[in-house]
């Protein structure tokens, strides 16, 4: 009975693998960002199968940069230290004291535990931020927002570099500014975007815990156009935290990325079952 079960779990490996092949080819050669936010990072359990995954599209030869986020981890620093916190349209007012704690909490505690996650699964992963190398070059977004970036330029050689050398890059969002004194917090998903757009990346996969966009029937619509897009804006259907994350897909196609995949990060190997299969897990936008 076991022997049999065993069997077929091998065999369906096996088809799984077979299947999977018209994606690899499709693939090999693709730069893929993949926006990690700090709600997905959760307990270590989601942590290394998000790794494994990396590791898996760079083992097949997919060049991964992961961005990541880190709100909640920030948010708990922040509360240790006694220092207040607002958001504002939903990016972080930031001061002097609260841009150091971002710049310490994202660039050292999360950076180097999305490294050390992709290492433990046997990848090579090299963690960077914005500053690094000039990656990406920030002005102030908004007076209101302090020390908010909004990347003006975007050096990805170094991104390059590191696919040259079969290493993954792992990206903090934080940043210079132009005249180097000032360090900038960028959201996380305004930096993938960014990042994507400078690299014209094949796909930019914005992990988040919903199930994608909705229309007005409350149904995820699994792929939309920009002008669709627009118009869900406009009419009110996108709403609340959708509408940052749609503009920044929106601006990203606009920019050159091929697709942009707003993806439920809630789903076992979310982005394997994106790339590599037939199905996906959320909301795709292109032209
Ligand atoms: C974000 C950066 C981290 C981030 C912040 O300070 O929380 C701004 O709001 P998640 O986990 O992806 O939300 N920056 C300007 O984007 O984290």
């Amino acid at each position: 009975m076991k022997k049999q079960t065993m069997n077929r779990d091998w065999i369906a490996t096996a088809r799984t693998l077979n299947e999977a092949l018209p994606y690899l080819q499709r693939y090999t050669g693709a730069i893929v960002v993949v926006k990690f936010g700090g709600n997905a990072m959760g307990d270590t359990d989601a942590m290394a199968e998000f790794a494994r995954d990396i590791v898996l599209m760079r083992q097949v030869g997919v060049n991964p940069v992961v961005v990541h986020g880190g709100g909640p981890m920030i948010n708990d620093m922040l509360a240790k230290l006694n220092i207040q916190s607002e958001f504002k349209r939903g990016k972080r007012v930031t001061d002097q004291a609260t841009v150091e704690v971002v710049e310490m909490v994202l660039t050292g505690l999360v950076n180097k535990r999305i490294v050390q996650a992709i290492m433990d699964e046997g990848g090579r992963a090299v963690g960077l931020s914005g500053k690094d190398d000039d990656l990406i070059v920030c002005e102030a977004d908004d007076p209101e927002l302090g020390f908010v970036g909004r990347p003006v330029e975007c050096n990805v050689q170094v991104l390059h570099d590191l696919f040259a050398a079969g290493i993954i890059p792992v990206v903090a969002p934080v940043a210079t500014g132009m005249d180097y004194l000032e360090t900038f917090n960028v959201n996380g998903d305004t930096a993938a975007g960014a990042l994507a757009a400078a690299l014209k990346a094949d796909r930019l996969l914005l992990l988040t815990d919903v199930s994608g966009v909705k229309n007005k029937a409350g149904d995820v619509v699994t792929q939309m156009t920009p002008e669709e897009v627009r118009a869900m804006i406009d009419d009110g259907t996108i709403a609340g935290g959708m509408i940052p994350k749609t503009e920044t897909a929106l601006k990203a196609v606009e920019e050159g990325v091929r697709a942009v995949v707003i993806l439920d990060g809630r789903v076992p190997n979310a982005c394997l079952l994106e790339l590599f299969t037939e199905h996906g897990a959320g909301s795709l936008i292109r032209r």
